[in-house]
């Protein structure tokens, strides 16, 4: 099993508020990753779900605002439950190129990662890309946290747009983390401390109003909650705190 017909491959969709970007997220994304594409609905309230049913993809509504992480809950959830292999998380607000999807499975398919991150630092122009500067230094600071925190070398790890294996989803306890952005940290945690395998391909930056909810506040309220969980981690590691979401399943 190592080819993309023999792997199902299930698109996983996190929306808010997406209806002016959906279908440039979608006119990207290669026609043979079509077949699977769950688009879970936060509490939309611009239409987000018709329009995605109307595109016919699987739509999953949460009525009440359950968070980024708790979308990406359901998400998972729901894609295991379908039989996926691979997951791969992509943002509908057109921020990451779609396009890039077959080189982002293609390590797992071939049996060399559990994860891979599409990697906006690895593509080597964030700025030109339109990120802000105190973007940019928060995302170099704090990965440069994380790698020392976890012992292992990434490039970034605030990247929206990831593949995981089955295994990486059926090993972390990601039902257990937080329903909020931090998500998305807490979850690379559990998969280190599983001593799972991580890759990270290159992909360029896109920044307009649209792609970006998230405010200078937030984002330093966000900075914090990823010291948080790596603070966590240590003391996880230091078996100093047992925490038992950092263990395997
Ligand atoms: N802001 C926000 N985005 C959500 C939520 N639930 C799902 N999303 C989706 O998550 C993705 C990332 O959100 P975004 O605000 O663009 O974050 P950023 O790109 O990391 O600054 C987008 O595709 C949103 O539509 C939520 O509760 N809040
Ligand atoms: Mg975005």
């Amino acid at each position: 099993m190592n080819n993309i017909n023999e792997k199902k491959i299930v698109l996983c969709l996190p929306a808010r508020n997406v209806s002016k970007t959906l279908h440039l997220t979608l006119d990207e994304i290669p026609e043979e990753f079509k077949k699977h594409i769950i688009l879970v609905d936060n509490a939309s309230h611009d239409g987000t779900p018709q329009l995605a049913r109307e595109a016919g993809l699987k739509v999953i509504e949460h009525e009440v605002d359950r968070g980024y992480g708790g979308s990406q809950k359901t998400l998972y959830t729901t894609a295991l439950a379908d039989g996926a292999d691979i997951v791969v998380m992509l943002h509908p607000d057109h921020q990451y190129d779609a396009k890039v999807i077959p080189t982002l499975v293609k390590p797992i398919i071939l049996g060399e990662a559990d994860a891979v991150f599409g990697s906006r630092m690895l593509g080597g122009h964030p700025l030109e890309g339109g990120m802000p500067v105190w973007k940019y230094n928060a995302n170099i600071f704090l990965t440069a946290a994380a790698n020392l925190v976890f012992q292992r070398y990434l490039t970034e790890i605030h990247s929206g747009f990831r593949a995981y294996s089955r295994k990486y989803l059926e090993t972390v306890q990601f039902e257990k983390n937080s329903n909020n952005f931090v998500f998305d940290t807490e979850i690379i945690a559990q998969g280190m401390s599983c001593k799972l395998f991580f890759r990270e391909v290159p992909i360029v930056t896109r920044y307009f109003p649209e792609a970006s909810s998230i405010n200078f506040r937030h984002s330093v309220v966000y900075g914090f909650g990823i010291l948080g969980v790596l603070v966590r981690y240590m003391l996880h590691k230091m078996k100093i705190r047992h925490i038992a979401h950092f263990e395997a399943k």
